[in-house]
């Protein structure tokens, strides 16, 4: 059973499937929420991180990459850097009380934590406020002490404070009642390497030199003098527009402003010119990668798509310190609205094309694997672009909202 997820207002496993869909709990009148802290075991204590606090923020970073999410035979441990967690944590309408630390006492290391920030979500037909929940994390020496329910919970009142009373969130571990279960897939780019790290391996039918050859990638993107560049400021308006008409797809789509679609899309970017050759030198402090298509003629944005870097410590193997992948995160073509595209294969064709693209990208910046998900229109290009299926899988939660399970959904924030 459950002890802790059976108290809380989700719908618990094995629940019939709701007839109409809405919150479980009602919203409470800001006197009602609760005013102080719950407690934590003794010798321990509520922190609010700074993340513009450089020190703060690589206190976070170095819990995270100590104990954060590992593979399931403990061979790969994520690693977030420091500059994808600043900008994770700080998207438009943060509140930095949605960074909540735990430390110890007496000497303040800080040993667990757990983050919020707001989104706009619509599931379904209805747009509502919710928290998305992420970077929960109690340090290895501390585990299966209850101290992740007492986190959770003071998180859930840090949002009732601000007038939040629904959350998103997604994990490994199935839990009471994911709304959505997608399938990782992985696509090699430095085979050799991918094998050293225990990755992957050679099949027995088949040799190194045959993997890499069946693996290789072009040099140049394909839509290179087709109007393919880097996305630029200016280009905010267009790409707001094409993202949300493309998420409309979806049964659940994080709804975003421009002021959004330029954090998402543009402020993880780095520091550095945008120069012809930017599809090859990733930017010092790079986290997301943008690209757009832009009609020579109307200049109209046709597609963009996007993805982010988020490497792994690898455990197994003394060769590599790093896997270096890169996640596939959002995109849209202008193809989906044409009448009958779905249907004749052309919305597979191009997203083949801008797939491609970014796979060829991901490949000139020097990054070891492309992942996604089997969520937006994933599965319409993953296994001709030469994905192969993972392991893992990730579920998708919802908080104190009841709807049915979801078939479409799509990246929440880009962390998985
Ligand atoms: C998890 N990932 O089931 P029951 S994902 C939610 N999400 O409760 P203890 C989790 N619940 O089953 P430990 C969870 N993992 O008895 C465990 N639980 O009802 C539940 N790992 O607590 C679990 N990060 O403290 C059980 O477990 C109870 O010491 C057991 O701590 C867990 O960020 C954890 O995977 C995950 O650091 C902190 O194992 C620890 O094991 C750890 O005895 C490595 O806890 C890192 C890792 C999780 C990544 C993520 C999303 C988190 C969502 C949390 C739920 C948010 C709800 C919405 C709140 C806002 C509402 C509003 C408005
Ligand atoms: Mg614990």
């Amino acid at each position: 059973g459950h002890k802790f997820w059976a108290t809380q207002p989700v719908p618990q496993l094995g629940e019939e499937a709701p007839v109409a869909d809405g919150y479980i709990e009602p919203s409470k009148p800001p006197e009602e929420v609760r005013q102080e802290p719950y407690p934590l075991p003794k010798d321990f204590e509520w922190t609010t991180v700074d993340v513009n606090d450089p020190a703060q923020l690589r206190e976070v970073y170095e819990l995270l990459s100590g104990h954060y999410v590992e593979d399931d035979v403990a061979s790969f441990r994520f690693q977030y850097s420091a500059h994808f967690l600043h900008w994770a944590l700080q998207p438009p309408g943060y509140y930095k009380e949605w960074h909540v630390g735990v430390r110890v006492a007496s000497n303040k290391k800080l040993v667990a934590f757990i983050s919020g920030v707001p989104m706009s979500v619509r599931v379904r037909d209805n747009t509502f406020k919710a928290s998305e929940v992420n970077f929960l994390c109690v340090h290895k020496k501390l585990r299966s002490k209850r101290l992740a329910p007492v986190l959770i919970k003071e998180i859930t009142r840090q949002c009732h404070l601000k007038g939040v009373f629904q959350a998103l969130y997604t994990a490994g571990l199935l839990l009471p009642t994911p709304i959505a279960t997608c399938r990782y897939y992985h696509r090699m780019v430095n085979v050799k390497k991918l094998v050293e790290v225990n990755f992957t391996s050679v099949p027995s039918s088949m040799t190194m030199a045959r993997l890499i050859r069946l693996n290789k990638l072009p040099d140049t993107p394909k839509l290179l003098g087709h109007g393919l560049r880097e996305m630029e400021e200016r280009d905010v308006p267009q790409v707001t527009e094409l993202y949300g008409k493309y998420m409309d797809r979806f049964g659940m789509a994080h709804i975003m402003d421009e002021e959004e679609i330029r954090h998402s899309l543009l402020s993880g970017r780095g520091e550095g010119p945008t120069t012809p050759d930017s599809w090859k030198t990733p930017r010092e402090k790079q986290v997301v990668w943008t690209y757009v298509v832009e009609n020579p003629e109307t200049h109209k944005i046709t597609d963009y798509f996007s993805f982010f870097s988020l490497p792994s410590t690898v455990m197994t193997t003394d060769k590599h310190n790093l896997l270096n992948a890169a996640y596939v995160f959002y995109y849209g073509t202008d193809v989906a609205f044409i009448e009958g595209a779905e249907e004749d294969g052309r919305l597979k064709k191009r997203l083949e094309e801008i797939m491609g693209d970014c796979l060829v990208i991901a490949s000139r910046c020097e990054f070891d694997v492309l992942n996604a998900l089997t969520h937006m229109d994933n599965v319409e290009f993953l296994t001709d672009l030469r994905f192969h299926t993972g392991d893992g899988m990730l579920n998708y939660y919802l908080y104190n909202w009841r709807t049915a399970p979801l078939a479409g959904v799509t990246p929440v924030g880009g962390v998985p």
